[in-house]
């Protein structure tokens, strides 16, 4: 691996706030010498988030350091986001996007928003922790071909059942496609989900085929 993504995902995992503040210098540096986003991205910066995450769940840090690495994943994101969605991209359709209502985890929902916007689809971002009645009010405003979910606690994975109880309820046919961690092909099945997207590359696939079935 470049060195300069070895030194991203090693300061995202020091969750110390000097060092990680040389991380959106290092992306730009890594776009300097010709890295892609995509490896950017993939090698760098989530390779440091997943190191987060086992000494997360190992109690060795806790939410205050979980949350400066977070930050700087999202500033550097918001670097990379423009080169992965310029070029003269097709207008294909929109999609409500939404962490569900109990739920703040925001960056894989975050990252699927801008590999799509990249694959042409116009994002209403709700944000997180977005109740079920929002979901619908956002359909009715908007129109769009389909409503994206993500949900990453295993609690608030029932709060997507809730979300296509209360489309049905609401006479709405829009298509739903969710995602998140803790979520599987069969979850998704199980609650009537119309797809089901494992990653964010994966959930560009589904949400072609959701628009060409339509
Ligand atoms: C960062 C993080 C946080 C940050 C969130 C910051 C933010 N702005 O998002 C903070 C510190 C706030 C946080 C808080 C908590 N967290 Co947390 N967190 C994480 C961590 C370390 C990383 C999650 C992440 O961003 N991954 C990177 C992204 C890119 O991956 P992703 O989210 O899976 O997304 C990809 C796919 O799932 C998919 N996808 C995601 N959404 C969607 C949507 C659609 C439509 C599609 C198609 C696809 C898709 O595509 C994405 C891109 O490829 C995970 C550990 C882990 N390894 O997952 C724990 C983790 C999710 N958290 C956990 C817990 C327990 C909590 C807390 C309850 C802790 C506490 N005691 O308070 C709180 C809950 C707060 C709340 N109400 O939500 C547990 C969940 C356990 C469980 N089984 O439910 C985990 C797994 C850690 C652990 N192992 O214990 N957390």
């Amino acid at each position: 691996m470049s060195d300069i993504l070895k030194e991203i995902a090693d300061k995202l995992d020091s969750c110390d706030a000097q060092s990680i503040s040389g991380v959106t210098g290092d992306v730009k540096e890594a776009i300097a010498q010709g890295l892609t986003p995509g490896e950017i991205l993939e090698n760098g910066l989530l390779a440091g988030l997943s190191r987060v995450g086992v000494k997360f769940k190992a109690d060795e840090i806790f939410i205050p350091e979980v949350l400066i690495s977070a930050r700087a994943l999202h500033e550097s994101m918001d670097i990379l986001r423009p080169l992965m969605t310029q070029g003269d991209i097709k207008h294909r359709g929109k999609i409500v996007l939404g962490t569900v209502k109990g739920d703040l985890h925001d960056i894989g929902k975050n990252l699927v928003g801008i590999m799509l916007e990249g694959a042409g689809l116009d994002i209403i971002d709700l944000g997180t922790n977005v109740p079920s009645d929002k979901f619908v009010e956002a359909a009715r405003e908007n129109d769009p071909e389909i409503v994206g979910l993500s949900a990453l606690l295993t609690t608030t994975m029932i709060e997507m059942k809730r979300v296509i109880g209360a489309f049905k309820s609401a006479g709405l046919n829009t298509r739903i496609i969710i995602g998140g961690a803790p979520i599987t092909k069969e979850f998704a099945d199980e609650i009537g989900a119309d797809a089901y997207g494992q990653n964010a590359g994966d959930a560009v696939e589904k949400v072609a085929e959701l628009l060409a079935a339509d």
